[in-house]
């Protein structure tokens, strides 16, 4: 039975919000409309949620991140208001299907990877768990580039996900804040004053995001660029429209796309600006409202604890310190403490090219006091540490990590190995000096979405098993481990991923005409293509793999299904050769008459949340096959081991502790470890040697450099195999012999279907600690000191 009033709020919606009777309603009227009504629900706990936070005077948490990868909204939202089954009735009372009603949502992908889904994830667990939050971020008008296949090369389009009307967000024109550039400072009496030079304007829309069963509703806040005088009047009256307009456009440039182009100094001066941009309104907010309610800053890191996502909001230190020492009167050391007690950071990588370094010319240019400030900090760092050797001011750059660093109350890794190796690697002296600092909390995330609601059928067996407590207890499912043994309980769970796996074939053929046999072994790659994350290392095995079946085609071969997903940054060549050479290599080994029925790759274009969504259930085996000691913890290992899929992989990031959760024996396991790989570099000629033992590995390097997958064009992928037959510095080929070795057994457990099944299950079974709830419980005990106010 529908409840009235939500279809009435859905009806009253589409009449007064739209303007639409149900006969005339197209299917995005109806999408807005179930969006609307169940905002309005989402509305009513978010009131009580702020009440509730002010009545208590509780701590807040800010999450400060310039990546959000939301992906759609509305599915979250009627599945933690437990409105599904309404929404799909009242849409089939009005000849509607559900699922594409949904479909028609646009992805918000306003981030990259792995940093923006984990910030995303974040703030459903903070909802889900009553803890007081907010995160900030930039309202990206167009976020991460929508990909494409031209010639099996990638092809960059803008992404548009505001092209459409947007139901979520919240536009707050009373909430702007001026940010300044450039400038100078003056300096009188030992006071500083900073008179920028250029100033824009940020303007708050908010989005509220709720949690589960609609207990609690946080904001998220999102900054948008507008000109303070945004038409010039007089270049109008003087018939120069274009010069009119150009202050509007300038400063809306700075909340337009996501992570410019970073190659040319204009692009970084872009990307600096952006970050000074969300951090510095951040910061504007949450004093604000800080003062009104609480007034003495002195108390700042009883009442806020702000996140810094990454070095990306670091300049957030030297900006608290300027507003309280120039601005409030502060003294220099006291306006540090508070800073340091209210600030933690993030660590998410240990790649050199990824930690932040900005040149001190253009720092300087864009922020003249904030560059003062660091060099003060610095200084008194320095001064109580005389040990120090290493600079946060070296090489006329901005070290942002050690800035982090030194401005934190705590650090933390993503993942245990991951926090090891900080402490050994890039933070060893300022560990040494704070040996209390790092700490770790292994990512996790959020199973509303990455199990209830993308995976129905499993979420369904699991509710029947055990009832529903594994939803935001997500150990709970270790209760399931007893069903494993009945054979029965094991056919339905085999059962569900086989649906899953179907549907997905349907789907591949409906939307992309690629044809997909459900029988086959799932085996998926989804992430960014990158050289660390060795995409390059799977298709050489597939392809050495398709040698092998050729020359001996009555084996019993295991049918397999190569699936990839993910986007190659559109400066970055060599992966978006990588890309190329999977999809030239489909072409020709699914069009191979020897091998049909046992290999096939696919490719699927434009990765995002809403394909990882469909992905993600249907896999039945997870690579996550990344050079030992480069990826920071991974999340995709960890939906995808939650869904059923056990993963093939090296001991790298949380890798290693989901093989010790769900047991050596459910894991693949090959390759290096991460000492192992730092001896190995050392070796003269590893690839070379590599090489020359392994016949399977040389043969497919061979058929790449002959041109067998880029006919009349051998040397499309030089590039590729030089490097691979050369430096290696990923190590592909020393870790090509045991992948495939670790590949065969996994072809010999799949056709033992009982044996697969338990391990998929077990996998299941043994994931609850992978919950974005586990993490964010571990920050707010041992980083943010915040409580619940549920
Ligand atoms: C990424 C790491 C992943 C990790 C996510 C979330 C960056 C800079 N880092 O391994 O590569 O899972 O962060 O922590 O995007």
């Amino acid at each position: 039975m529908t409840t009235p009033s939500f279809r009435e709020s859905i009806l009253r919606h589409l009449t007064y919000s739209f303007g639409k009777d149900p006969d005339h309603a197209i299917l995005e009227d109806w999408r807005m409309a179930l969006s609307l009504g169940v905002r309005d629900r989402i509305v009513d706990a978010w009131f009580k949620s702020t009440k509730r936070t002010y009545d208590t005077g509780a701590k807040r948490v800010y999450y400060l991140s310039m990546e959000y990868l939301i992906g759609r909204l509305l599915e979250d939202g009627l599945v933690n208001l437990e409105l599904v089954d309404e929404a799909r009735e009242v849409l089939s009372e009005f000849g509607y299907d559900y699922d594409t009603v949904l479909a028609d949502e646009p992805d918000a992908a306003l981030g990259n990877g792995g940093l923006g889904r984990l910030a995303a994830c974040f703030m459903e667990s903070l909802s889900t768990i009553g803890c007081p939050a907010h995160g900030y971020g930039i309202r990206y008008e167009h976020g991460l580039f929508r990909q494409s296949f031209v010639d099996g090369r990638q092809i960059e389009q803008p992404e548009l996900w505001l092209g459409q009307r947007h139901a979520w967000e919240f536009e707050r024109p009373e909430v702007r804040y001026r940010i300044g550039f450039g400038g100078h400072v003056d300096v009188r009496d030992g006071h500083h004053r900073w008179h920028p030079g250029e100033e824009v304007e940020a303007e708050a829309f908010d989005t509220p995001t709720v949690g589960w069963k609609g207990r609690w509703a946080n904001t998220l806040r999102l900054w948008s660029g507008r000109a303070i005088h945004p038409f010039d009047l007089d270049a109008f009256n003087h018939g120069d429209f274009a010069r009119a307009a150009a202050p509007e456009a300038l400063a809306r440039t700075i909340s337009r796309v996501l992570y410019p182009d970073d190659t040319t100094e204009q692009g970084r001066e872009l990307r600096l600006k952006q970050e000074y941009f969300l951090t510095a309104s951040a910061l504007r907010d949450i004093l604000r409202r800080f003062s009104n309610q609480f007034g003495d800053l002195r108390k700042l890191p009883e009442k806020v604890a702000i996140q810094l996502n990454d070095t990306h909001p670091a300049i957030a230190g030297p900006e608290l310190i300027r507003i309280l020492v120039d601005e409030k009167g502060f003294d220099f050391d006291e306006a540090m403490e508070i800073a340091q007690g209210c600030l933690s950071y993030t660590n998410h990588t240990l790649l050199p090219e990824a930690l932040e370094a900005w040149g001190e010319q253009l720092f300087g240019r864009l922020l003249p006091r904030h560059i003062g400030i660091i060099d003060r900090i610095d200084a008194t760092h320095a001064g109580r540490n005389p040990s120090r050797t290493q600079s946060m001011r070296a090489d006329h750059s901005v070290k942002m990590g050690q800035l982090s660093f030194v401005m934190a109350h705590k650090v933390n890794g993503v993942s245990a190995l991951h926090t090891d190796l900080m402490k050994t690697t890039v933070f060893s002296e300022l560990h040494g000096l704070h040996p209390d600092r790092i700490v770790n909390q292994t990512n996790g995330v959020t199973p509303r979405r990455w199990l209830l609601s993308c995976n129905p059928g499993l979420a369904g067996l699991i509710t029947d098993s055990i009832g529903e407590g594994w939803v935001d207890d997500l150990e709970q499912l270790s209760k399931l481990e007893p069903f494993i043994d009945d054979a029965g309980w094991l056919e339905k769970f085999d059962a569900v991923k086989r649906d899953n796996k179907v549907w997905l074939s349907n789907w591949m053929q409906g939307t992309y005409g690629m044809l997909a046999d459900p029988d086959a072994l799932f085996d998926v790659q989804i992430k960014r293509i990158h050289e660390y994350k060795r995409q390059h290392l799977n298709i050489l095995e597939t392809i050495a793999l398709w040698q092998e079946m050729r020359e001996n085609p009555n084996a019993d071969w295991t049918p397999r299904l190569k699936l990839f997903g993910g986007k190659a940054a559109p400066g970055y060549f060599f992966a978006k050769d990588i890309i190329r050479l999977i999809n030239d290599a489909a072409s020709v080994i699914n069009n191979d008459p020897v091998t049909q029925g046992m290999l096939k790759i696919a490719f699927l274009p434009n990765y995002n949340v809403s394909l990882a969504e469909r992905m993600i259930p249907a896999a039945d085996l997870s690579e996550q096959v990344s050079t030992a000691g480069k990826e920071a913890s991974g999340t995709g290992n960890m939906k995808l081991a939650l869904n059923g899929a056990p993963t093939i992989g090296t001991l790298d990031g949380a890798n290693v502790e989901i093989r010790e959760r769900v047991g050596a024996d459910n894991f693949f396991l090959f390759g290096m470890t991460a000492d192992e790989v730092m001896e190995r570099r050392a070796v003269d000629g590893h690839a070379g040697l590599a090489i020359a033992a392994d016949e399977r590995l040389k043969g497919a390097l061979g058929l790449i450099r002959s041109g067998r997958f880029s006919p009349g064009d051998p040397d499309r992928y030089r590039g590729i195999t030089e490097n691979l037959e050369g430096p290696d510095y990923f190590l592909v080929c020393s870790d090509f012999t045991d992948y495939w070795r670790a590949q065969r057994e996994v072809d010999v457990v799949f056709r033992d279907d009982k044996a697969w099944d338990r391990m998929a299950a077990l996998n299941t079974a043994r994931s609850g600690w992978f919950s974005s709830d586990r993490t964010i419980r571990g920050y707010m005990a041992d980083i943010w000191d915040a409580e619940s106010l549920l």
